[in-house]
């Protein structure tokens, strides 16, 4: 089982907290598809993908990137049982969506960059190593059911 100190707990619970999901989900979801472009295909039902612009104005692209959060916020909620709270999602994911299990850390890289461009000055290095320690649980946990 994963050990949160005090600090680490704090400062996920804070920074989720303080996240619009409406507002960076998509941000994070529209960076990930943007800078890493295969990760388009698995979204060919979300209409225009063609450029950044088309991208980040894609209201499909909002609104998933939404559902990701709420997916994270699950997490947050259950920080000491964060594998067992992935367990379905991970078979959906594996399973039925066939998601290549790299591009879970692409999104996670990118809600990173997000949450540093928020929090400007107050993303220290304890805060993203506290941020990235927690997306890095997340991203294990989505994959356990990969074989
Ligand atoms: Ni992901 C659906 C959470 C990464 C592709 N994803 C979901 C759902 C949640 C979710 C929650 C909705 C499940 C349901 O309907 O029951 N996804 C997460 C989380 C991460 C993640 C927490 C990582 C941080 N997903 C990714 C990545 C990709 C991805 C990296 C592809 C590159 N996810 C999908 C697709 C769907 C999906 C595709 C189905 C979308 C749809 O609506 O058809």
């Amino acid at each position: 089982m994963v050990e949160w100190t005090e600090f680490e707990r704090n400062t996920i619970q804070s920074v989720f907290s303080s996240l619009d999901y409406d507002v960076a989900g998509g941000k994070a979801l529209a960076r990930c598809l943007v800078v890493y472009p295969w990760t388009q295909r698995y979204f060919g039902s979300f209409g225009n993908l063609y450029n950044a612009a088309a991208i980040k104005s894609n209201p499909m692209v909002a609104a998933h990137g939404k559902v990701v959060l709420q997916g994270l916020d699950r997490a947050v909620k259950n920080m000491d049982n964060i594998k067992a709270t992935y367990a379905e999602l991970s078979v959906l994911h594996s399973e039925k969506l066939h998601v290549d299990p790299d591009n879970f850390k692409l999104l996670a890289d990118c809600l990173t960059i997000v949450v540093a461009a928020q929090l400007g000055a107050a993303f220290t290095a304890d805060v993203q190593a506290a941020i990235q320690k927690f997306l890095a649980v997340a991203v294990s946990s989505l994959c356990r059911q990969y074989h």
